[in-house]
Parts: structure tokens; C-alpha cells; sequence
């Protein structure tokens, strides 16, 4: 009996006061640091995500330069943002261990999904991945750590937080759609992911 690998799936860990105080601090970050659309490596196809990043690394992807992390933004050129306090508080509290090196922001619209991938582009994947939802519910799907492993869904609602060590940090993953007016969070609608890493490892 094969079963997709459990994962640490906290239901409502933000309560509705603390998901508004965390939106205020992303839009405070994407104030400094845009949206982007980032490309995907050789084909230069465009994601429908859009993302920025806080913290002394970001992720970025495009066309030339493939998956990769950086210290500053691809169209300002400056540093990212500090990632919030309350987001270090959070990766505390789960047991993140040393502090996450980078905090990627990804913005869903109406239509926007993922594909089944897994995240190896960092140096460590002893460290936990700690991800938070915001706004309207995404529908994940995360399987095993082959492509062709059994998946299992869940649904990712506003405020609820995602802990993936040990085996499931190298699971399969991917947002299905979102559920367009499941939440009142964002007043434009769409979905909030915000996910911290370790990239290398501590000293
Ligand atoms: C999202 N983001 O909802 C997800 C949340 C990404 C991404 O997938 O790469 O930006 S992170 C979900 C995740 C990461 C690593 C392992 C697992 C899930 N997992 O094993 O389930 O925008
Ligand atoms: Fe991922």
C-alpha cells in the first residue's frame, strides 16, 4: 500500500486578526518589492503565479539564468525587504531551527495554479519548508517523491500554515486552482502563499 506522504497541515493557525496584520505587512513588502512574473528556464513560458521574496535570498526563474536564488530583486536591483517579524515568530514557534535565509512570496489570480513539482533548488533539505496561506483557498495536491507516486489533496484556507520536514520536504506538490470567493482577506480576491527556507546550510 502505497499513500502520499503525510504532511503538517495546521487548520487556522492565524486567527482572522492576525491574517490582516500579516497582510498588512506583505503588501508592505511588495511595495518595495514588486510582483514579478518570473519564466521558466530554456521555453521562457510564464508562470501564472506572480512572486516577490523577503529576506536576504530570493527565488527567481527566468528564461536564461533557470531556478535559482538571489540577493536582490530582477527588475529594481535592490536588496529584498526584511522578512517580517511575525513570520520569524511563526518559523520559531513550528521548530523551524536556524533562521529561514528566504521568504518567497507567491500571488495567485483568478486562473493562476502550479504544477506538480518538488523544491530542490536549496542546499538544505534538513531544514524545514514553513508555509502560510492567505485569502481565498487553494486546492493542493501533494503526492510522494517520484511524479508517479499517489497524491492526496488538501485545501489550504486563509490563515492556515504548512509544515514540511523530514520525508514530505521532498514531496511533489502543486496548487490545483483556487476557489475564487472562498475568502473577503484580499480585496481583489486571489491567494496569499508565503513560503520560508533554509538555503544553505548553518554554520
Ligand atoms: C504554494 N508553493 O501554495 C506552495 C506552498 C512553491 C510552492 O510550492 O514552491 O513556491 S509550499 C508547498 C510545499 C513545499 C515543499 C514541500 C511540500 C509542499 N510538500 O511536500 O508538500 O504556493
Ligand atoms: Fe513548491
Amino acid at each position: 500500500m502505497s499513500t502520499a506522504l503525510p504532511i503538517d497541515h495546521r487548520v487556522g493557525y492565524l486567527d482572522a486578526a492576525a491574517q490582516a496584520r500579516l497582510l498588512q505587512a506583505i503588501q508592505a513588502v511588495v511595495a518595495e518589492a514588486p510582483l514579478f512574473v518570473p519564466r521558466m528556464p530554456r521555453t521562457g513560458r510564464q508562470f501564472s503565479v506572480r512572486m516577490t521574496n523577503c529576506g536576504p535570498l530570493g527565488w527567481l526563474a527566468d528564461k536564461q539564468g533557470g531556478y535559482r536564488y538571489e540577493p536582490v530583486h530582477p527588475e529594481t536591483g535592490k536588496p529584498w525587504p526584511p522578512i517580517p517579524q511575525m513570520l520569524l515568530d511563526i518559523w520559531e514557534d513550528v521548530g523551524g531551527g536556524a533562521p529561514p535565509e528566504a521568504c518567497l512570496i507567491n500571488y495567485y489570480g483568478q486562473g493562476a495554479k502550479m504544477g506538480l513539482h518538488q523544491d530542490r533548488d536549496e542546499e538544505d533539505f534538513s531544514a524545514p519548508i514553513v508555509s502560510v496561506s492567505l485569502g481565498d483557498t487553494g486546492l493542493f495536491r501533494v503526492g510522494g517523491k517520484t511524479r508517479k507516486a499517489p497524491t492526496q489533496r488538501y485545501e489550504l484556507a486563509s490563515g492556515d500554515v504548512l509544515v514540511m520536514r523530514g520525508e514530505s520536504r521532498l514531496a511533489y506538490h502543486g496548487i490545483d486552482r483556487i476557489v475564487p470567493g472562498s475568502s473577503d482577506l484580499l480585496p481583489e480576491g486571489g491567494r496569499i502563499n508565503i513560503t520560508m527556507r533554509r538555503v544553505h546550510k548553518p554554520d
